[in-house]
């Protein structure tokens, strides 16, 4: 390779080729990695990769409940394996903290590389002085659907939500509703209508009942109310946490087939993959999971498979924009879209990282939004998406386009928080 051809420009070639170490010289040293856990409004956990060029990245690597277990990983177990490293290196990086660390899979492990892969991405299109989504491949489309949340103690309560949704413009909606007969449990949490699973600030997990019964009962009322109410136009999703075993969840499908839900998401649990081929040979429902995945394994043979529809993967859990891509590329192969998961535990971060894969990946489906009203995360983080008539829009601004104030982030203190957990009536543990 002749030299001269590369001397000029960014990449700069010292060695020859024929050498066995990389013809690319350290093109910008990792200097610092500094880990941030803060609670604007919720916790999350923010890795800020800093360069001997000054330039920075971020990166989010949030677990809801789990916060300090990855700010851990991250300060004793990564940190000091990539200063002096080159940042340019995103897939070695990634391919080091994944295969390198023997101990694979996981939230905490995958959640941590997310951080380091995003905040990599980040760096690359600031030097690029391009956003994302241009080094991914460029936009597929020029405004991302999202679908927005209703939530309430009645089916009333529950549609009036829908309808205040429908005003503001959003093409796409979630219903969920607390059940009649249970207390306390999925419409609302502690008065909050527009976050049901908002943390809670006390210190333990609070405690919901569960009922498959009276859920299975009331489910398809709220949907047919919905279509009675707004007709068949708007697009409707629901979630039901996983709390069915699969002919339970096909049963489920199958009442919900006249109310043409978008999807029905987390019908089951899907450690054992193979629950979603039983839905699936008895109903046409589209089925959406993913949200709790930490690589392509976990959604192998569901897409391989064709037993879903929708791959619900976030950049934040599933190791970062990296993998996201290749997840995208091969659900693309079985007709599977993406519909990434958007809830608020996930930062700006995550979100705007979703929002360049989302502008790129040819396979979009959908982008679950519940947005950023809070005041005190609006002063932590600054993003480039803003909503307008169902779709977000990503401004254009190089890496990611989001900036984090370390002041601001240091007013709001950590503050341990926990999920609710799930009983039957008898007291049995259940799924949340
Ligand atoms: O941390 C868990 C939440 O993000 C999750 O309960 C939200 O199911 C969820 C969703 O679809 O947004
Ligand atoms: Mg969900």
């Amino acid at each position: 390779m002749n030299k001269s051809n590369h001397n000029s420009g960014l990449y700069k070639f010292e060695n020859d080729i024929s050498t066995n170490e990389s013809p690319i010289a350290h093109l910008m040293k990792i200097t610092d990695i500094k880990i941030f856990v803060s609670c604007p409004g919720r916790n999350f956990v923010t890795v800020k990769i800093e360069t001997d060029k000054g330039i920075y990245g971020l990166g989010d690597a949030t677990v809801n409940g789990r916060e300090m277990s990855v700010a851990a990983y991250l300060e004793e177990h990564i940190k000091p394996c990539l200063i002096g490293k080159d940042a340019h290196q995103i897939e070695d990086i990634w391919q080091y903290l994944y295969k390198g660390a023997y101990w694979r899979r996981g939230p905490i492990t995958m959640a941590a590389i997310a951080g380091i892969d995003m905040a990599l991405w980040d760096i690359k299109g600031k030097v690029a002085n391009l956003p994302v989504y241009q080094l991914l491949g460029g936009k597929s489309r020029h405004k991302i659907k999202v679908y927005a949340h209703a939530n309430g103690e009645t089916v009333e309560d529950t549609l009036d939500h829908a309808a205040q949704l429908i005003q503001e413009g959003f093409k796409a909606i979630r219903l969920q509703c607390k059940i009649p007969g249970l207390e306390g449990t999925y419409g609302t949490l502690e008065g909050k209508k527009n976050y049901y699973e908002l943390q809670s600030n006390r210190p333990l997990p609070p405690e919901q009942p569960w009922d498959t019964h009276k859920y299975l009962n009331f489910i398809p009322q709220l949907f047919q109310k919905a279509r009675e109410r707004f007709g068949m136009d708007i697009e409707l999703v629901h979630d039901v946490h996983s709390r069915l075993t699969p002919i339970e969840a096909a049963k489920l499908g199958k009442a919900l087939e006249p109310y043409n839900l978008l999807f029905l998401e987390d019908s089951v649990t899907a450690e054992n993959q193979a629950g979603y081929q039983l839905i699936r040979q008895h109903t046409t429902t589209p089925l959406a999971v993913g949200e709790i995945f930490n690589t392509i394994w976990d959604a192998k043979e569901l897409i391989e498979n064709q037993w879903i529809d929708y791959i619900r993967v976030a950049a934040t859990h599933c190791g970062g924009i990296t993998p996201m891509k290749r997840i995208a590329d091969f659900a693309a192969v079985y007709h599977v879209r993406t519909a990434p998961h958007g809830a608020p535990d996930l930062s700006p971060i995550c979100h705007a990282a979703h929002a360049h894969l989302n502008s790129w990946a040819n396979n979009f489906g959908v982008q679950e939004y519940i947005g950023f009203g809070e005041t005190a995360l609006n002063e932590v983080f600054k993003h480039p998406l803003s909503l307008r008539d169902g779709y977000v829009l990503l401004a254009d601004k190089p890496g990611l386009g989001v900036d984090f104030d370390e002041k601001a982030a240091q007013k709001y203190k950590y503050k341990r928080s926990y999920l609710p957990v799930t009983r039957l009536e008898d007291g049995t543990l259940w799924n949340w």
